[in-house]
């Protein structure tokens, strides 16, 4: 089965992108995980996303935040899917790294979830590896199945004790 590759900007990056790697341990699919800066470590960057083919690395989740070009700087090296993650730094609500991710020029593609969506980007990348590997597509089935089952208990409830006592 091919991994995740997942990359970060900074360490600041880890608590918001512990999403990914917890909805990825929980499918029980293989992810490696970097630290790498788009500004700070260019080359180190490049190196990393030219070798990733080669790790087995199949999808790549790519966080980053402020002036976030490490999604695109990625793209730009690798013919994977690369899945951007916007991360809240400490302007603008997330604003200008959700700009920076989702505004990619034309020709170097960038997939962007939602500010601080990590957990949605491990879903997606899932969800591309479970093209080919049927077990997996189950695995997510079954996560459907209980999200699901958690808005339906949710309304349970509510119908049973109304807006006032829920
Ligand atoms: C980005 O700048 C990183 O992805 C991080 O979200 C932000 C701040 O980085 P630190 O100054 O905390 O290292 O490159």
């Amino acid at each position: 089965m091919g991994k995740v590759g997942i990359i970060m900007g900074s360490d600041s990056d880890i608590p918001v992108m512990q999403g990914a790697t917890e909805m990825l341990e929980r499918l029980e699919t293989p992810f490696e995980v970097s630290i790498s800066s788009a500004h700070r470590t260019p080359e180190g960057t490049a190196e990393w996303a030219e070798g990733a083919r080669e790790r087995g690395v199949e999808v790549i989740i790519a966080g980053a935040g402020a002036s976030a070009a490490l999604p695109g700087v990625v793209a730009a090296y690798t013919d994977l899917p690369v899945i951007g993650v916007p991360l809240k730094a400490w302007a603008f609500d997330g604003m200008d790294a959700l700009l920076s991710i989702a505004q990619m020029p034309p020709g170097v593609p960038v997939a962007c979830v939602g500010v601080n969506g990590a957990k949605n980007a491990a879903l997606q990348a899932a969800r591309i590896l479970a093209l080919n590997d049927e077990d997996l597509r189950e695995r997510l089935a079954e996560y459907r199945g209980e999200q699901a089952a958690s808005v339906h208990e949710k309304n349970e409830r509510l119908q049973d004790k109304g807006m006032g006592d829920y």
